[in-house]
Parts: C-alpha cells; sequence; structure tokens
C-alpha cells in the first residue's frame, strides 16, 4: 500500500490546520450517494462568465446530475491551512480550503511542477528534485485528505484530478475511507525509463495503488503506467489489464478529455461577426491568418513554432507578405524559472523574426502576451486558415479541438498538429508534425496554406466525425461507470 503517509507523519502537522466541520445539512442533502470531485482548483462558476475552460464545464456537468461536490483549493495562500467554505450553484456544491503559504510554494511551484510537470513530460533536463518539496507536496496532500474527510458520505464515489494530487488517494485510505477513488492525469504518462529518473518514483507508483480506477489521455499513456508498474514494483496486469494488489483490483482505462463540440461551433459562430474578430479580420485583410493559442508552457513548443515559422518565410518566399501568424500566450506559473525564461526567449524570437521578414505595412508575427476571452478566442479560430498546435508533449490538447470545432464547414481551416499530443492519437486526419523538424514544420504550413477547398473540407469531417462521437458527459460516464459503486473491505 502507499509508503506516503506511513512515511510523514511529522511533516503532516506541519501546515496548521484547522479540520473541516462536519457537513452543513443546509448545503448537504442527508442522504444518497454523491459524486466528489477533487482537483487542485476549484473553478467556481462566476455570473457572466467568459473565461471558463472546457474541462471545468465537463467537471460541471458530470457534478450536476449527481448532486455533486467539488473540493480544492481556493486559490489563496494563508498563515494556517484551512478555512473551509462552501457554496452551491445549481445543485453543486464547491468546497474550498486556503493552503498554508510556504507548504502551497513547495507543493505547486516546487514539486508539482518543477519535478512530476517536466517528468511526466519526458523533459528530464529540466526536471528538478529538492527532498523539501516533496514533503510539502506529500503535506499538502495530506491537508486535503483531512479537510475532505469530514465531508464525505459513506456512499459517495471520490474523483481525484490530476498530478498535483496522486497522494491523495492514499491519504484517505490512511484516514480509514473505504470509498470508490478514481483518479485521472490529465498529462502524459512516460515509460518506467523515463520515470525512474525521479528519487522518488517507486513511492509514487505506490500511491497511485490506492485507487481503484486510473484513467489517462491515451493508449501510450496506458502503455507507460504499465510499464512503470512492471519494472518499478514487479506488478503485472492480468489478462483483462487488471492490476492486482493487496486484495484489490487497479482497473486502467484511456478515457481521452473531450470539449463540448456542439457548443464550441456555436460560440465560433457567434464570435466570428462578433467586434474582435471582425476588427482582427480587416487587420489581416487577405493574408492568411496561422494561429496558435495556449498558457505559455515549455512543453507547448512554442520557441520550434516560431521557428517552423521563420523556415516558412525562409524557404517558401511566396508567402512573405502574404501570411500573418498570431500567437497568444496566456501567462502562467510566472513563480518557476523556466516559465520567465520561456517569456524571454520567445520575446528574442518573435522579435527577430519581425525585424527580419518585417516590412513597413506587415508585422508576420502578431504576438499577444495575455488571455482573451473565451468567446473570442473561438472567433479568432474561426478566422484562422492554419490551426499551428505543436506541443513537444501534451496529454491531450484542448487547443486542437476547439480549432476544428470552430471551424466554418464550408469553409474550413487546417490543423497543423504534433505528433506529440494526446489529440493526434484521434485527430490523424490533420496535418501530423514534428515539431523539432522546422523544416517539415514549414512543409506542413505551406501544404496548409495551398491546400483545395475539397481537400480541406474532407480532411474537417473526417477530425470533426471523430469530436461529435465524445462529450463531456460521455467523458465522465465512461470513467465512473468503470469506477465501482463500492469497494470491499
Ligand atoms: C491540461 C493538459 C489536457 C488558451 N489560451 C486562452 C484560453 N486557452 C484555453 C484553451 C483550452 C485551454 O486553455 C488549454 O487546454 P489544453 O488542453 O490545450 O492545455 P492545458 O492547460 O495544459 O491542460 C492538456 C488538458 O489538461 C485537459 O485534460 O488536454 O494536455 O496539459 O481550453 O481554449 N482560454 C481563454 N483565453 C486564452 O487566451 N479564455
Amino acid at each position: 500500500m502507499a509508503s506516503s503517509t506511513a512515511s510523514t507523519p511529522a511533516k503532516a502537522t506541519r501546515a496548521k490546520r484547522k479540520p473541516a466541520t462536519s457537513a452543513d445539512p443546509a448545503i448537504f442533502e442527508p442522504n444518497g450517494s454523491r459524486l466528489v470531485a477533487v482537483s487542485n482548483r476549484v473553478a467556481l462558476p462566476r455570473k457572466g462568465e467568459t473565461q471558463a475552460g472546457g474541462l471545468a464545464v465537463a467537471l460541471r456537468e458530470a457534478l450536476k446530475p449527481r448532486r455533486g461536490m467539488w473540493f480544492g483549493w481556493s486559490g489563496h495562500t494563508a498563515a494556517e491551512t484551512g478555512n473551509l467554505k462552501r457554496v452551491q450553484r445549481d445543485g453543486v456544491v464547491y468546497a474550498t480550503i486556503d493552503i498554508e503559504e510556504k507548504a502551497y510554494k513547495g507543493f505547486y511551484a516546487g514539486f508539482s511542477n518543477a519535478t512530476l510537470w517536466p517528468l511526466f513530460h519526458f523533459r528530464l533536463g529540466l526536471m528538478r528534485y529538492d527532498r523539501k518539496e516533496s514533503e510539502r507536496y506529500r503535506e499538502v496532500n495530506e491537508a486535503y485528505a483531512e479537510h475532505l474527510m469530514p465531508l464525505l458520505r459513506k456512499e459517495d464515489q471520490v474523483w481525484v484530478h490530476d498530478y498535483q494530487l496522486i497522494p491523495l488517494g492514499a491519504a484517505l485510505r490512511a484516514r480509514g475511507a473505504k470509498h470508490p477513488v478514481g483518479f485521472f492525469l490529465h498529462i502524459p504518462f512516460p515509460p518506467w525509463a523515463v520515470f525512474s529518473a525521479m528519487p522518488e518514483a517507486e513511492k509514487i507508483l505506490e500511491d497511485m495503488l490506492a485507487y481503484d480506477r486510473i484513467g489517462l489521455q491515451t493508449s501510450h499513456d496506458r502503455d507507460g503506467l504499465l510499464d512503470c508498474f512492471r519494472h518499478g514494483l514487479g506488478l503485472k496486469p492480468d489478462r483483462r489489464g487488471v492490476i492486482h494488489h493487496e486484495g484489490r483490483a487497479i482497473t486502467i482505462g484511456v478515457h481521452p478529455v473531450p470539449i463540448d463540440s456542439e457548443e464550441f461551433a456555436r460560440t465560433a459562430q457567434k464570435a466570428f461577426n462578433g467586434v474582435d474578430t471582425q476588427r482582427l479580420r480587416e487587420s489581416v485583410g487577405d493574408r492568411a491568418l496561422i494561429m496558435g493559442a495556449e498558457r505559455l508552457d515549455y512543453t507547448k513548443g512554442l520557441p520550434e513554432r516560431l521557428r517552423g515559422f521563420a523556415s516558412l518565410l525562409a524557404n517558401y518566399p511566396q508567402h512573405r507578405g502574404k501570411v500573418t501568424f498570431l500567437q497568444i500566450g496566456a501567462r502562467s506559473r510566472g513563480e518557476v524559472a523556466t516559465y520567465a525564461e520561456l517569456k524571454r526567449e520567445l520575446d528574442s524570437l518573435a522579435g527577430r523574426i519581425n525585424g527580419d521578414y518585417g516590412q513597413f505595412d506587415w508585422t508576420p508575427v502578431r504576438y499577444v502576451m495575455r488571455a482573451i476571452p473565451r468567446d473570442t478566442l473561438a472567433g479568432f479560430y474561426r478566422a484562422s486558415r492554419v490551426g499551428f498546435v505543436t506541443p513537444l508533449r501534451d496529454g491531450m490538447n484542448l487547443v486542437a479541438k476547439e480549432y476544428i470545432a470552430a471551424q466554418d464547414p464550408e469553409d474550413p481551416g487546417v490543423l497543423v498538429l504534433s505528433k506529440f499530443a494526446g489529440a493526434a492519437e484521434v485527430l490523424d486526419a490533420a496535418l501530423l508534425v514534428n515539431p523539432l523538424d522546422a523544416e517539415a514544420m514549414a512543409a506542413a504550413l505551406d501544404q496548409a496554406i495551398n491546400m483545395s477547398l475539397d481537400e480541406r473540407k474532407a480532411r474537417w469531417r473526417q477530425l470533426m466525425n471523430r469530436l461529435e462521437q465524445e462529450s463531456p458527459g460521455g467523458w465522465a460516464e465512461g470513467f465512473l461507470s468503470a469506477l465501482p459503486s463500492e469497494v470491499g473491505p
């Protein structure tokens, strides 16, 4: 069983905690099973909200019919961990706690984002390991368990999300939780040859054995996890792919995160004639618009993408003055040094391309380093001839799916997609590229810009068919139906 709680009892007390009070009957109904989702951040619906991500919407939709609760961090650090707050919106209870500042730093900027994030994205050169940060990571997971436990009802199913909370299942079990507990990993899972570079690799794998079902984005990720279980812990799945450990069965499934393509298509159609998209279209004129949009993150391959675009201008001079590349970059994780370095590198690359190729009436790269509203983004996707989505490694990549959903069926754009995005497993009718190969990216851009309307339509229809087969409700249902409704003693 997981060693996390057993090995860190002293540390668990470091984040001073106020245990949660018992369930408030005014908010919680007294009986019946619920779905309890847990993630690092809780996406509380806000009035007039335009920024909600697809995943937040998907989880809320899964919670509504199950009279669910979403538990996680409030977004605030404080002098001590605690301050449980609960609000109910549309039948869903949102329960949050503040986290003690120092513990949060080691947990979030430290072990989660400077150790696990690069590790899971195959970036060992960027990974650092600091034992103190790993202790903070476990400490915060213990605090989550401590505050969540009194809120759980006997019949609840618990669904934990993502790499920040891997030890949470074990921390709940150590406190006597007998609930079915599932875990979904939103990012890739590397094979043992990579994973074993992290000093606590075995411990993290042991933590995963506390769950009843583990969901991953792609078949490659499932293979990576099974490889790690086999070589790291000596555990082999049975013929049905089930891992048996200490009398418990752990099932592993591939559940690619979807988008609501119908809803996104409607949003894009509406936004296309909105003020912002019209301004964009007027400013671009007859030029072909190439677009990318994401959080500023080294996994998203942004410098490589700019090099690909520079290679297009260098090797296909006929496109000079005729294309515009718009990159939206929502700033994230500014406290992690690697992210600040990335920003500097991008500033310099964008400046260089504009300096080398720009003309007095043409700026090749439009580089906007701040988030824009979700509906504006949808309109911009629809106005782009090419969606340029080239992460070096990505669990799924919802931008690729959103770009497809946003297109005009009568005049669709072309998706140029990294083969290292989880989305490439289903979106194989896109132009798939290796983002490290600038010349290949330039060739794909050239092909996309010159593609006939018939081919664009045919590829888009294939891609859209795939997206129409998936839905946020179906995704949650697929995972939860594979999570037992009760587990043995
Ligand atoms: C993790 C995994 C996995 C981007 N720029 C703006 C903006 N966005 C939105 C996009 C999209 C979301 O952010 C990004 O989702 P991704 O899936 O592309 O990437 P991560 O944030 O890294 O998400 C990933 C995902 O979890 C789900 O499992 O696919 O692999 O890394 O929805 O539209 N939204 C707004 N303004 C922007 O400027 N409003």
